[in-house]
């Protein structure tokens, strides 16, 4: 069950155009379609070792118009990252592209020196070697860059890709497990182009406010991407690559799905669904019964945040379109998945709160307010003349200052500061954190680095079913606070000290970001 606050209800109310079944039939229009792209495997080799290389490259978007773009081993995105519980491998990153980046393992629980976090700087030209050894339980993680301040502008440029820990465990599991053929990899993005074909992107009011407000949504780097799949239960592991945008999933022919991990792992036992809401960091994999063949889309609703419902994203927007008419597939929807460990009857006091402060939210909500957005979402109906004055005000408003970047957000009344250590952590011992939000009405995804935890509360009730199991990012929203549980296997020092953050990569990169070491 998703929980409706009165605020999203209202917010909802009659622009909640989606018909139900069969409104997004679009899967067979005769237009060429883009096939997904499977990011390729990459295993450690016999040595142990794994080489990526963040370069630059071209990708064509939008028909023939080249776009200047990152990527990891290739022009965008990266490769899957496929280790093993109990490996220990060697990475090296080499920085090829013209800007100071970092490479963080999100959701890896690592010590603080092999995080990758804004400390742990590779300059242009230079490679940075770690090694990672692998201790917790099968899941889809993934990695990118973490410099700051510039973390969003090198992701909306590709520099991400995912990174999937497998084990034994799950591996017994008949789950579909067939890379590109029954196990599916769906990396979700939003993207805006300039007039000459280039990514968007700039920190102004509206973006350290708002975030990356996108309007077109890309799927493994394609517009509308197909992909032909085994028949059968089709395994989807979904990342919420968006620098800010959440997602509300649907499956177009209104067909119920299977959650069956979280962002840590595995959950219990599978949760029926007919609709996901996946906020930006977060990854959920889930089984779709694939068995008569038949595709579907996954289609993204409209959302609650007024600006991210600007067209296209003001009605049910169709994703991607899988085609489950291959070979039989083999896997299936086991009853139970995993063992989670319950949480204490006796949970510790509260150890650590973290407020998300937004200091200067009015410079960024106002102009929206004075282009009638508000009265648009209220009224049900998109009004493209102002459609028109809110893609003027995310395009055409000046940057900010660094400075004016750099103090706009913050974490506990501060903007996140590389030189101040913001508090510190007890080490293999149960602590129970309290993440809230000011008054802004913002949803912030907040991540904590170092560990996978679960939540307690949000807002005084057990955490959705789907959110019940590891987790490292906790959505807040609507002034609410969330609680969970957290354990730090590992140290993080001074010097590499591990990051709590929204992550909304604009807000992180204006200062909603703490760090902490664990002692
Ligand atoms: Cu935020």
């Amino acid at each position: 069950m998703v929980r409706l606050s009165r605020r999203t209800i209202l917010l909802a109310g009659s622009a909640w155009a989606f018909a139900g079944g069969g409104a997004c039939d679009v899967g067979t229009q005769t237009t060429a379609r883009p096939s997904l792209s499977i990011p390729p495997e990459l295993r450690a080799d016999a040595a142990g070792s794994i080489k990526l290389d963040a370069q630059a490259g071209t990708m064509r978007f939008l028909g023939d118009r080249e776009t200047a773009t990152y990527g990891v081993n290739g022009p965008y995105l990266g490769p899957a990252l496929r280790l093993r519980r109990g490996e220990t491998v060697t990475v090296q990153v080499t920085n090829s592209v013209p800007e100071n980046i970092t490479m963080h393992w999100h959701g890896l629980i690592i010590p603080g020196a092999a995080d990758g976090g804004p400390h742990q700087v590779i300059a242009p030209g230079k490679s940075w070697r770690t090694q990672l050894s692998i201790n917790q339980p099968a899941a889809t993680l993934w990695f990118h860059p973490h410099y700051y301040p510039s973390t969003a502008q090198v992701v909306i440029k590709g520099l991400a890709g995912l990174l999937i820990v497998d084990d034994e465990e799950a591996g017994r599991l008949p789950l579909p497990s067939r890379w590109g053929v029954d196990d599916i990899p769906l990396i979700i993005q939003d993207r805006r182009f300039t007039p000459d074909g280039q990514f968007f992107d700039r920190m102004n009011a509206i973006a350290v406010t708002n975030g990356y407000v996108g309007d077109i949504a890309l799927v493994n780097g394609a517009r509308y991407p197909e992909a032909r799949t085994a028949r059968g239960w089709i395994r989807l592991r979904i990342l919420n690559g968006s620098n800010a945008r959440g997602y509300k999933l649907r499956v177009s022919d209104n067909r119920s799905f299977y959650v069956i991990a979280s962002d840590g792992g595995l959950l219990a036992s599978p949760v029926e669904l007919k609709e996901l809401q996946i906020f930006a960091g977060e990854r959920f994999e889930m089984l779709v019964d694939g068995r008569d063949g038949r595709a579907f889309d996954v289609v993204a609703l409209p959302v609650a945040q007024g600006i991210m419902r600007l067209p296209p994203f003001d009605g049910p927007l169709p994703l991607v379109t899988i085609r489950p008419d291959g070979a039989d597939g083999a896997g299936r929807l086991p009853s139970s998945l995993a063992v989670l460990p319950a949480l204490p009857w006796r949970l510790p006091p509260v150890s650590q709160e973290l407020a998300m402060n937004m200091f200067h939210d009015m410079r960024g909500m106002m102009p929206l307010q004075q282009a009638g957005l508000p009265a648009m979402i209220q009224s049900g109906k998109t009004d493209p003349a102002v459609v028109a004055r809110v893609a003027d005000l995310i395009v055409g408003d000046s940057a900010l200052s660094q400075a004016e970047q750099l103090s706009s957000n913050g974490v506990n009344r501060k903007p996140f500061s590389l030189e101040r250590i913001d508090f510190t952590a007890a080490r293999d011992k149960d602590l129970r954190w309290r993440i809230s939000e000011g008054r802004d009405r913002m949803p912030h995804p907040v991540h904590i680095h170092g560990c996978q935890f679960r939540i307690i509360s949000r807002d005084g009730e057990p955490p959705e079913p789907e959110r019940a199991g590891w987790k490292d990012v906790a959505p807040i929203s609507n002034g609410g606070v969330t609680e969970i549980l957290l354990r730090f296997p590992y140290s993080a020092s001074r010097d590499d000290p591990y990051m709590a953050h929204c992550h909304i990569l604009e807000h992180e990169d204006s200062g909603m970001m703490a760090q902490f070491t664990v002692s």
